[in-house]
């Protein structure tokens, strides 16, 4: 078992992370910059050292820095929590130069899950169903032309080493085709370093369903539970729960099968979670894989009653899954979880950031509510990073109480200073198609962007 974790992030997930130490009696180490220094996860860890100025290209990216602050401080493993290094395949391979356990999947299913059209390819030899389109890079015009032909308008294409959104395009003829192929491939050259792209049908208003995946060293891969993440807008998810409405129980278990398979092609080792696009019929298809955990891991901790950051980091210092616990195969989800991820943003103004000096805020409470948060009465929150100030996870025994419960928190909730994405989810949980569970990708655009 680690000793002592040094938590690359800051935030909401530095201070979920250190809770999970502290109940595991390991030792925690928090990183900061230097515009952190008066941050929550400073104050929660055992030990702090701070690695460079605001920018997280000087700070939480900077992989020299932190590996020193880890050495420095005779860490065993770094928990690089989501976002930042999280999915680094350079980053977990220095670590383990330097004797450092980096917890989470190994450096090579980094690197595959970072390159989607590889992995899509592996799917596909593997009879896991994924959308039509090209399984892989598409050299020039005339190939994308003809693949687009085959599967038919609309077509979109993506960067195989995109991420959030970014590098994707939509086109609806042939004409758009060859205007975006040569943007697409340019722009993802000079974001992500490849210009690799691949062509899929564009689905039509899909939902975004994925699942848990825990996996250990010993290949027992258990898939933990479901989660619907539709509710976002531009790219930004901002409602999940776990588990989906509106579903079939038959199609949920196929969607669990494919996850637990794909996970055992690719080797998957730790937490993960396999995304899926799911059309109006229910088809599904695999999109990528997340190899890291996820902000939303939260609502299936509230429905299984697992903790699974203490699960990551013991199937990272080598525990067996059924060494931590006999029942996980088994496990079941009970009841359903919303999750409201507050953002300091002006939810009335497009979403424009509101960093700034919280004056004071009140935290809602009774029962079925979680607060994951590191804000506090005078708290300064610094323009630097993203925007995720706290989450609200909420419980209840079904959809109906988890939603009137919601209603009830987030009027408790008190954020004076700056403006937060509250009032938002207040119209959100009267919309009518909310509250049927009709929901999807488009559903914010649809509802509330005219
Ligand atoms: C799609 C799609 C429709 N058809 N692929 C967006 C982010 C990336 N993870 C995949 N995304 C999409 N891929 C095909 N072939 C629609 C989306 C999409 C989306 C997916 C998940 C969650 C939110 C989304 C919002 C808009 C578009």
């Amino acid at each position: 078992m680690f000793k002592r974790i040094l938590i690359a992030n800051r935030g909401e997930i530095a201070v979920r992370i250190i809770r999970a130490c502290k109940e595991l009696g390991i030792e925690s180490v928090a990183v900061y910059s230097t515009a952190d220094k008066d941050s929550m996860h400073v104050f929660l860890a055992d030990q702090k050292i701070c690695i460079g100025p605001p920018p997280a290209s000087k700070s939480y990216l900077n992989i020299n820095n932190i590996i020193s602050a880890a050495l420095l401080k005779k860490c065993d493993a770094i928990h690089p929590g989501y976002g930042f290094l999280a999915e680094n395949a350079e980053f977990a391979m220095l670590c383990s130069k330097n004797n450092l356990k980096f917890i989470g999947p190994p450096e090579e299913v980094i690197r595959l899950s970072g390159n989607k059209s590889k992995a899509i390819e592996i799917m596909k030899q593997n009879k896991i169903p994924i959308i039509p389109g090209s399984n892989g890079n598409v050299k020039n015009e005339k190939e994308a032309l003809s693949i687009a032909k085959r599967i038919g308008f609309p077509v979109i294409l993506k960067s195989s080493f995109g991420g959030g959104g970014k590098g994707m395009r939509i086109c609806n003829n042939p004409k758009e085709l060859l205007d975006s192929f040569h943007i697409t491939k340019s722009e993802s050259l000079s974001s992500f370093g490849s210009d690799h792209t691949y062509i899929e049908k564009y689905i039509q208003k899909p939902r975004h369903i994925e699942i848990q995946i825990i996996a250990d060293n010993y290949s027992n891969i258990i898939g933990i539970g479901e989660r619907e993440c539709s509710i976002q807008r531009r790219h930004q998810k901002l409602i999940e729960e776990a588990p989906p409405e509106n579903i079939s129980l038959k199609t949920i278990k196929q969607i669990k099968e494919c996850a637990i398979k794909a996970a055992s092609i690719i080797h998957y080792n730790n937490l993960g979670t396999f995304e899926f696009l799911v059309d109006s019929n229910e088809n599904f298809y695999f999109i990528e894989i997340n190899a890291r955990v996820q902000v939303e891991h939260t609502v299936t901790e509230m429905v299984t009653g697992l903790d699974l950051i203490k699960h990551q980091i013991l199937l990272s210092s080598g525990e067996k899954i059924n060494q931590i616990d006999n029942n996980l195969t088994g496990i079941k989800q009970k009841g359903k979880a919303i999750e409201f991820r507050i953002n300091a943003e002006d939810s009335e103004n497009n979403f424009i950031p509101s960093p700034g000096k919280i004056n004071n805020c009140f935290f809602p409470g009774g029962p079925g509510i979680r607060l994951d948060t590191f804000i506090y009465p005078n708290y300064i929150i610094p323009p630097y990073y993203d925007s995720l100030i706290a989450k609200l996870i909420i419980w209840g025994n079904n959809r109906t109480e988890a939603i009137s419960r919601s209603k009830r928190a987030l009027q408790e909730f008190h954020i004076d200073g700056i403006k937060t994405t509250i009032p938002f989810y207040k119209k959100i949980l009267e919309n009518k198609n909310f509250i049927q569970g009709k929901i999807h990708t488009h559903f914010i655009e649809e509802e509330f962007e005219f």
